[in-house]
């Protein structure tokens, strides 16, 4: 398989799902500032955007929600994914949802308010409305690790690889989890593992955690 990731991109969930369930891949780094791979990336994806497979049949696939889901049936046995037809596997896939369209989505003012708005206090008021909803979903992710050690229960699954990735950013946007314990102690326990630091490692994110 050929992956397409971008260091510090949301394309660093599905890395994180590659090491955990052991799959050989081919790495392909893209770097917009430096120019790499992107001619190569935009040829597999008219979108312009990472993460991307290319499965060992030669197809491309595209979005974090599909790819996890992919990679992680590629090995039933590590169990980041239930099997086919188990209520375990429609949770998983719904917070896997969950943070594709409400948490990651959630974060693009910060990153794009200068396209959003000429004036510095019409991107700050943007940034702002972005920060109480992201706010608002750091309290649901909260309640929804009370007495869990992963968000669905006791074991790590593709669900996990994404949500800490995402979580990952409120450092970039300055927004503190300190308050959030039940989350703090969640991103430390997934940063330990051994899988993810060695995808921090090769992505240069060694002090990834908020
Ligand atoms: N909905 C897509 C989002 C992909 C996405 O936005 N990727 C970003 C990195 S997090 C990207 O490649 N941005 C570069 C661009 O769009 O030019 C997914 O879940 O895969």
């Amino acid at each position: 398989m050929k992956f397409y990731f971008s260091t510090a991109t949301c394309s660093t969930a599905c890395h994180i799902a590659l090491e955990e369930l052991g799959l050989e891949y081919t790495p392909i780094e893209v770097s917009w500032k430096r120019d790499q791979n992107v001619a190569e990336l935009n040829k597999v994806n008219p979108l312009g955007a990472v993460p991307v497979l290319i499965t060992k049949q030669g197809k491309t696939l595209t979005q974090n929600a599909a790819i996890l889901e992919y990679l992680a049936d590629q090995n039933p046995t590590a169990k980041l994914l239930a099997e086919k037809d188990s209520f375990e596997r429609n949770q998983t896939m719904s917070w896997v949802a969950f943070v594709a369209s409400d948490l990651q989505k959630a974060f693009s003012p910060f990153f794009q308010s200068k396209e959003m708005a000429d004036t510095e206090s019409a991107q700050n008021q943007i940034k702002e409305f972005a920060a109480k909803k992201i706010h608002s979903l750091l309290d649901y992710i909260e309640q929804n690790l009370v007495g869990k050690d992963y968000i669905i229960g006791n074991h790590f699954t593709i669900a996990d690889a994404y949500l800490f990735t995402i979580l990952g950013w409120t450092k970039w946007v300055k927004i503190s989890i300190v308050g959030h314990k039940n989350i703090t102690s969640y991103m430390k326990r997934v940063f330990e593992r051994p899988a993810v630091q060695n995808v921090l490692k090769k992505e240069n994110l060694t002090d990834y955690l908020p």
